[in-house]
């Protein structure tokens, strides 16, 4: 099944626009699972079982298993490899914000697709198009291109003004005009900026739009659902990590974490 058919199949089923971010810092999981082995992979198992009823989507972040190295990697592999194989209907992004020269691409796109077997990837466009054709190729694979990020700097570039559009509304544009043949391609906006968010979704009509920003960063849930929705109320991935993944340090910490994945899917259910 591709991407796109995956993610409309969970975000029906549970009546979901909620994607868990497994960034799960080695730092910040419970004390008494940090002990074992592959710790990062226990305690995501712990928490796709307890959400697994509640969201669309789950995303990795590749930072947070990168930086322990080869114990990382394994993580990473194992948590995909369970959501796989015990919640087959569940797509899984991996947020890498990969993107080079096509040679290197291949690399990347193998190591995402080939290797983890996940369903979707997050890249960057300042290469352009003709670079991530390595990624584009994969037809039934979503790739993700970062459009207006969540951060504080993020209008450092992307909100220059360009033949009188900003960049980042340029970037949608050329996605959707010229980037998405395949009909894979979607983009992500961060939900700490609903204006621009709006006008993303202005340009992209109906595209699926992939929004972290929620929770820990303090987007406005309201202003993000009314800004992002496209014209079938549909087309949203509302992100959070922090927020859900360490919602407690305790033994109760998955517990905590469905509460909150279950807060947010009802907030955001409510509001449509
Ligand atoms: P929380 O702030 O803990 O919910 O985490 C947000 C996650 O979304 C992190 O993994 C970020 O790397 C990612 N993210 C952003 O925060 N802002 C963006 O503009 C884009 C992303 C992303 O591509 O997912």
């Amino acid at each position: 099944m591709d991407f796109q058919k995956k993610l409309e199949y969970a975000a029906n089923k549970n009546k979901s626009f909620v994607c868990v971010g497994l960034d799960s810092n080695l730092d910040l999981i419970p004390s008494f699972i940090n002990k074992g082995k592959l710790p990062q992979a226990v305690f995501n198992k712990k928490i796709v079982d307890a959400t697994a009823d509640l969201v669309c989507a789950y995303k990795p972040n590749a930072a947070f298993y990168e930086q322990n190295g080869s114990d990382g990697i394994a993580a990473l592999k194992s948590t995909c490899d369970y959501i796989r194989k015990r919640y087959p209907e569940i797509p899984i992004i991996l947020d890498a914000k990969r993107a080079d020269i096509d040679s290197t691409n291949n690399g990347y796109a193998e190591f995402a697709f080939g290797y983890l077997k996940v369903d979707a990837i997050t890249i960057h466009p300042y290469l352009g198009r003709e670079s991530v054709e390595s990624f584009l190729k994969y037809r039934e694979k979503g790739i993700f291109v970062l459009c207006r990020t969540s951060n504080q700097g993020a209008g450092e570039f992307q909100d220059l003004i360009i033949n009188k559009k900003p960049l980042y509304q340029i970037v949608a544009e050329n996605v959707a005009k010229r980037w998405n043949k395949n009909n894979n391609c979607m983009l992500v906006v961060g939900a700490t900026y609903p204006d621009e968010l709006r006008a993303v979704r202005k340009i992209v009509k109906d595209m699926i739009l992939l929004i972290p920003g929620i929770g820990a960063q303090g987007g406005d849930l309201k202003k993000t659902i009314y800004s992002g929705l496209n014209s079938k109320k549909k087309g949203m991935i509302i992100s959070s990590s922090r927020s859900i993944i360490f919602a407690s340090k305790n033994k109760d910490f998955a517990e905590k974490a469905r509460l909150e994945t279950k807060k947010l899917a009802e907030a955001i259910n409510a509001l449509i």
